[in-house]
Formats: structure tokens, sequence, C-alpha cells
């Protein structure tokens, strides 16, 4: 093939927000946008990660992957790198990417240095919907703020690209190696099984034995749906072919480039026909739930874990695994290093590490804040409140991983169980007794979509700005509500990197209660439209008899004063949020 320089000129707007590049596939199908951002990242990188290296390109299979992937095969030519691996049909979740840039080698001893990831994870897609990119680093985890900041500087300059217009378009439904010769010389595209490498892993982390006997347990009944995103690929895979369960526990395991029309988010409001199926919510269907339910995102990064007629919060899910890996989970016999939460994140995982006496860390929304952790050896599981729990196994949130997690732990207290008369310990079983010993963290989070970018900024400002007396924001909230604790402190979160001590600032505004209640408030970074405000409202009880309330009606105190100090309508013409999680 040939080398063509193409002219080209800055496109505004091309900055990563928490996980990548998200913009509506229109967007993205301007002439030179994806071009712009891929060349801008390429720029960013030092030399010996493009020329000769080998990089991972794939992702979620959403619409417009296969043209992308296309476009990248050929400007990854042109750059001078030496191999594109891609998984089968251009689908890889955003763990194997982790795992097979941490894990994999070609036949010829070959590693990757780093690789494209093609997703808008949770947001719909189709033609008139999502599309997105990021990069992600040696360690398999996505770039660091410093590497980001530059392809948004390199995007504001750019002036050209090479790209090798004549090489063919490779065939990426088929498994092999395709090889061309360029100026440089030889340039391979290989095109692999999407899940051996994570099958691989998963493997040499969980007792799947343990794990099958489970499954092949009649108390134990449980659904997985994958919302038609990637997680699909690996769920046929993981729970029918490896661990022996039925064709019929898997709900929506064909991916699709549009998720079926759907939301892939895994959520209450989102993952719709699970919930059904579990026996929540209004559209209950009547028949007896499964004994376990989870569901993924577009990108199978994220997790929502249920059980029969019961919903485990995310921030309850990841202080659960934290305290039980260690006997459950081969991969943590011999002890975690610590343990980590996104600031939003409830605090339930904070009461594990102290009894545990384990090393603790607090960090910015997004799993890049993670990995410089994990590299360091001071976090072996993590998690965050939006539905993603993972482990220094690889450097992303990982849904399949957090799904064998809870098998593990259902299979390690139900040892006795599965074979004789016993009952079966049931999710909502651990849950609550989670809560009996380490207390509850009553937990919500109230999402408004779409607001007005201007107006967002401006409840935003009102927050802060209200921060600066304390006594007077007292004097709001005991005017709304006599029977809430006194706001103790107030500040806007910013982040000193313990590892490469860097620092990131305006990280969500908070706001703390004497009795360990939390309001926070922060904009969305994923969004492709307008602006998002979340709200995350927490409240911890210890006292064991006072745990098994509804969590709506124990929080509402704390949503009225959080709606009325933020003035959260007058801001936003909203009386109601798009989502509650
Ligand atoms: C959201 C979540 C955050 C998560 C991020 C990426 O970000 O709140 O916790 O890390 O999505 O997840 P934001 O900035 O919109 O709040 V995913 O599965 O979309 O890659
Ligand atoms: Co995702």
């Amino acid at each position: 093939f040939k080398v063509s320089i193409v002219s080209t000129s800055p496109i505004d707007g091309q900055k990563p927000g928490t996980s990548g590049l998200r913009k509506k596939v229109k967007v993205f199908k301007q002439p030179n946008y994806l071009h712009n951002f891929v060349q801008a990242t390429f720029n960013a990188l030092t030399a010996e990660k493009v020329k000769g290296a080998t990089l991972v390109v794939s992702g979620d299979g959403r619409y417009f992957s296969n043209d992308a992937v296309q476009i990248i095969i050929k400007m990854a030519a042109a750059n001078g790198v030496r191999r594109v691996w891609v998984g089968k049909n251009t689908l890889l979740s955003t763990p194997a990417v982790s795992a097979v840039i941490r894990e994999r080698s070609g036949a010829d001893g070959s590693k990757a240095t780093g690789g494209f990831i093609l997703t808008a994870s949770h947001n719909p897609g189709g033609p008139t919907e999502d599309f997105g990119i990021k990069y992600n680093m040696e360690n398999g985890g996505p770039a660091p703020e410093s590497i980001t900041d530059k392809i948004y500087e390199n995007t504001k300059t750019i002036k050209e690209y090479p790209i090798a217009q004549d090489l063919p378009n490779v065939d990426i439904s088929a498994i092999g190696v395709t090889s061309f010769e360029g100026p440089e010389g030889k340039f391979d595209v290989e095109v692999f099984d999407s899940a051996d490498d994570y099958v691989k892993l998963m493997k040499s982390i969980f007792d799947f034995d343990s794990i099958r006997k489970l499954i092949s347990s009649p108390k134990f009944t449980f659904c997985y749906d994958a919302m038609h995103g990637v997680a699909g690929a690996y769920a046929h895979r993981i729970f029918v072919e490896e661990l022996g369960a039925q064709e019929s526990v898997l709900l929506n395991c064909i991916p699709k480039e549009d998720f079926g029309g759907g939301h892939p988010d895994p959520n209450l409001t989102y993952a719709k026909e699970l919930v059904a199926r579990m026996g929540l919510g209004k559209s209950d269907t009547g028949g007896e739930p499964p004994e376990f339910g989870a569901a993924a995102d577009g990108d199978a990064d994220r997790n929502m874990i249920l059980g029969k007629r019961f919903f485990v919060t995310p921030s309850d899910s990841v202080a659960i695994i934290a305290a039980n890996a260690i006997g459950a989970i081969p991969y943590f016999k011999s002890g975690l290093k610590g343990v980590a939460r996104s600031m939003p994140t409830s605090a339930a995982l904070d009461v594990v590490a102290k009894s545990l006496n384990l090393k603790f860390f607090e960090v910015p929304t997004g799993w890049k804040f993670f990995g410089n952790l994990m590299d360091g050896g001071m976090c072996s599981v993590c998690g965050e409140e939006s539905f993603g729990t993972g482990s220094d196994h690889i450097r992303e949130k990982d849904g399949i991983w957090a799904v064998l997690a809870w098998m593990s732990i259902l299979a390690h207290k139900n040892k006795g169980n599965i074979d004789g008369d016993g009952k079966l310990v049931t999710v909502e079983d651990i849950v609550r007794q989670h809560w009996a010993t380490y207390g509850r963290h009553y937990y919500t989070r109230y999402d408004y979509e779409n607001v007005d970018a201007g107006k967002a900024k401006e409840l935003m400002e009102h927050l802060v700005k209200l921060q600066s007396s304390i006594p007077e924001v007292n004097k709001i909230v005991k005017g709304i509500r006599s029977d809430v604790a006194n706001v103790a402190s107030a500040d806007e979160f910013e982040y000193k990197d313990p590892v490469d001590g860097s620092i990131s600032k305006h990280q969500g505004i908070r706001y703390l209660f004497e009795d360990g209640s939390r309001l926070v408030f922060r904009l969305s970074g994923t969004g492709s439209e307008g602006a998002t405000i979340r709200l995350y409202i927490e409240q911890y009880e210890k006292d064991a008899s006072k745990t098994g309330r509804e969590s709506s009606e124990a929080l509402s105190p704390l949503v009225d004063i959080a709606l009325k100090l933020s003035k959260m309508q007058e801001f936003t013409g909203r009386s109601a949020p798009t989502v509650i999680t």
C-alpha cells in the first residue's frame, strides 16, 4: 500500500470526557471527524507506541463500528503501526480489550501497547444515536488525563493525517491474519476470537468447578441480560459452555448494532425485561423469579446484580465483594492489597476497609483513576455507584467478572447446602447479613438528563457559592427539615494521585453531614447532548434494627433538602429527574 497525506482542519468539541469521546453517529460521520481524533491520539503517544507497535481495535459492535475499524486500520498502517488486532466482527468488550492488551501474545510473541475501544458504553446505538472512541494504554487502562489533554490539544491544531487509502477493507468476520506490504515494511491485521483470552483469564481468577456445582443445583436459578450488547459474546461461552447453564438463562444475548432499539444501561429503569423476570417493580410477570439476576451495559463493563425481588445497589455490591473475596475467590486468597471507590459511591466500602484493616482510597469519577493505584500494588477491588465493579486483574471495570464474583460468593456460602436439604442462602440474605454487620448506607442517585448546559452550570455555581457559609447552609437545611443532622462541611472534591502526584480539581460538590450523610452534585462527562446533572444522596444507618426500611422512604428528608438547596426546579425547569437509580 501507499501512504497519502490528507489535509484537514481542527473540528470543535473533540474533548474526551469521563471515558473517551462520545457523540451522535451523524457527528462522527462528518468528513475527517474520526480521522482527526485518531491522528490526534497517535500524535499524543510516544513514537514507539506507534511505529512498529501492535494495537487492539474493537468495541461493543454498535452501528458505525465496521466503518470506524476500517478507517483506523488504514490510518494505523500509514502511521507505521506493525499490527492491528481485531476481535471477530469488531467485538471485544471493554474489559476484554483491557485483558487482551495485558495478556495476549501473538504467534511471534508480540504484545499490544494500547488500543482503541469503539463504544459509547451504555448510550443507545444506531444511525441516530451515539458512537464513541477512547484510547487505552499499555497497562490496559484508559489513557490518563495527561494524555487525553494532549489529544484534545492536538485536535485543535491538526493540519493533516496520513492514510493508506488503497488498502483494501479487511474481512473482520473471519479469524486469521491478513498481511500487507507498505513503505515501511510489513503490516498485519489479525482477526481473533473475541472471547478466548478473556475466558482464560476468568478461569484463572474464579473456581469454575464450584460455580458449576451451584448452577447445576435445582435450588439455584438465574438469568443474565446482555441488553443486546457485547456481553452476549461472552455470556454464552462462560455461562452455558463453561459453567453448564441452560440456554434459557440468557436474555438479549445476541449483540446487535442498535441494541435492539433499547438503552443498554443496566439499571432498574432500562433493564425492563430482567427486572420483570426478577419479580421487581410493577411489571412483575407473576411466575416464580430466579434466585439471581444480572445485566450488563453495551460494552459489558457495567453490571447490575439482583436477587429474587431484590435490588443490590452497586455501592453495596462492591463492599460485599470486598468483604467476601478472600474466602470465596481463589485470585484473592492471599489477601487484598487495598480497596477504592469513586467519590460519589457510598461509604459502604469504607466501613469494610476499616473493619478488615485494608488500605482505602477515594478517587474522582471514572475508571482511569483506579489504574495507577493498581499498577502501584495498592488496590485489589474497586467500584463505582454507576454499576461499575472490578479488580486489578485488568484496568477497566468488568461486568461479567462482577457476576462471577457474586456467583462465587453464593457458591461459597452454600457449600453445605447445594446437595443437602438446607435452604439456599440467597442474594437478599447476604445483603441483609452485610447490613447487620456493617450498617447500611441508604443510597440513591437522581439524574437530570439533557438539561440546558448554561442552566446546569449556574446551578453548580450556586452550590459552590452556598458553601462559603456553613451556618447559612444549616439555616436553610433546618428551615426545610428539622429532623436531619447538621451539615458539618462542604467542598469541591479534589484528588491528588498518590502515585504520580497529579491533581484533579472540580470533581463534584459535596455537602457532608455530621451523621455521615452526604449530598453530592456533579455534571456528567459522558453525555453527547446538553448537560446531565447527577445528584447523589446517601445516609448511614448503624442500628441493625433500622436497616430494613424502604430506601426511598429513608432518604426522603435528604432528597427534599437536596432539591431545595440546589434550587433544582428553578434552574432546570424539571419537577422530576429523568432516571432514578
Ligand atoms: C459515568 C459514570 C461513571 C463512569 C462513566 C463511564 O460518568 O457516572 O461512574 O465511570 O460513566 O462508564 P459521568 O461522567 O457521565 O457521570 V461507561 O460504562 O459509560 O464507560
Ligand atoms: Co460501559
